[in-house]
């Protein structure tokens, strides 16, 4: 079968919830992935941020391999030799007393959400049904009808309501504007340290310190959405990392899963984590074996490999060469680590044929919010690599 049959094939019988580009990958390895025809490409998309330690990382190949072999789902009713594993592997690595294991980002997040409610009502004393959870505009937190109820992306929510009540949009960067929006009911302030749907938006230096310091004194929770500028991405194994920031909850998701297996996360402490009781919470394959293993594997090789290292000094690098290129099209280029952004002009016609014009020259990317180019390498990525692709960026900058 060619290219096509395969286009045709899913535009036939897939709902056209995306439109991607029309690359046919049967074959990734690393960094690189190849078509139907046996073109090579770079992937700078790394499936947002899903692929930190690249594709089919051999050691989490073996990992998963070698579970399947042994057991893959027990279901929460019984007990398995890998999640408790994981717990300690998870508490080493961030020191974080406790863990509860979901699937999807927007599970975690979902969770997150309960989480703070729960905290409002039982600790903080916020009358039942009355708490209220501050979000940033431009916010980027997973699909479900009560993640998109505080979305602002038309798109994202118009033809999904009724929607969630409880939550307060607050403009991103702006804390002044946060803390005045904080009531005795609110529970929570939840916050992407990057925004990275909403185009590789990076506040104002200094901005999470800030709220941190804002949620202590008024006792709020700080939930920081790390799904995709977590486990390295920015340079540090969290974003909230740069500012010394160190968040009341921390989400993970993505990356955690080693580009293998769906695997997110909530961290926290006893005093706020400790509160769940049973049959309060939980999922099918939350804390399968198979995924713990796989999240074991992932969060080895993201220190054994000192990817959030490689991602600071790789993402410093190409992010200087990125700004050196001229481009009348380029307005900014902004990020941290290899987590990237390349804001166009409006006059430049939109970001997505830029895309097309580096697929036709090997490297994959995809736009965001219409006129960014974002790049996200995995971050094992190497400085030739990087090296081999900056002069066919600067050739589709060049484009008319
Ligand atoms: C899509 C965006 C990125 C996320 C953050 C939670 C989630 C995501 C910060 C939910 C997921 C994915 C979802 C995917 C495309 C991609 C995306 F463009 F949608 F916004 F990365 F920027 N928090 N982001 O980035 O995690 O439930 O998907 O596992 O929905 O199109 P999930």
């Amino acid at each position: 079968m060619h290219a096509t049959d395969f286009v045709e094939l899913e535009e036939a019988y897939g709902a056209h919830n995306y439109h991607p580009l029309d690359v046919v990958i049967d074959r990734a390895e690393g960094v690189w992935v190849w078509d139907v025809e046996g073109r090579r490409y770079l992937d700078m998309l790394s499936a947002y941020s899903a692929l930190n330690q690249g594709h089919r990382h051999p050691a989490i190949i073996q990992a998963l391999l070698d579970q399947a072999g042994r057991v893959t789902l027990t279901s929460r009713a019984f007990r398995n030799d890998q999640l408790g594993l994981l717990y300690q592997e998870l508490n080493a690595l961030t020191g974080y007393d406790l863990a509860l294991p979901m699937n999807t980002g927007a599970e975690a997040v979902e969770t997150a959400i309960k989480l703070a409610r729960k905290w409002g009502y039982e600790v903080k004393g916020i009358p039942r049904h009355e708490a209220e959870i501050i979000v940033a505009s431009g916010n980027f937190h997973g699909r479900t009808v009560s993640i998109v109820s505080f979305s602002t992306e038309p798109q994202y929510r118009d033809d999904f309501g009724p929607f969630t009540p409880g939550f307060t949009v607050v403009p991103y960067g702006d804390a002044a504007a946060l803390e005045a929006a904080i009531t005795p009911h609110t529970c929570a302030v939840l916050l992407e340290p990057i925004q990275g749907e909403a185009g590789v938006v990076v506040p104002p230096a200094g901005y999470l310190q800030t709220v941190r310091e804002i949620t202590q004194q008024r006792q709020v929770l700080f939930m920081a959405d790390e799904i995709q500028t977590g486990l390295g991405r920015t340079g540090r194994l969290f974003c909230c990392d740069h500012e010394g920031v160190r968040p009341d909850v921390m989400i993970l998701g993505k990356a955690l899963g080693g580009g293998v297996y769906p695997v997110s996360a909530v961290l926290a402490d006893r005093p706020v984590l400790g509160l769940f009781r049973p049959g309060d919470h939980g999922s099918t394959f939350g804390g399968n074996p198979l995924g713990a293993a796989v999240a074991r594997a992932a969060l080895r090789v993201l220190r054994d490999e000192r990817l959030a290292e490689n991602a600071l000094s790789e993402g410093e690098y190409f992010q200087e060469r990125l700004a050196e290129i001229p481009s009348r099209h380029v307005s900014e280029v902004r990020g941290k680590g290899l987590l990237i952004g390349v804001e166009l002009k409006p006059e430049a016609g939109g970001a997505r044929r830029f895309c097309e014009a580096l697929r036709q020259r090997g490297v994959l990317c995809k736009e965001t919010h219409q006129h960014v180019i974002r790049f996200a390498p995995p971050l094992i990525v190497d400085r030739p690599t990087l090296d081999g692709v900056l002069p066919l960026i600067a050739e589709v900058l060049a484009l008319p």
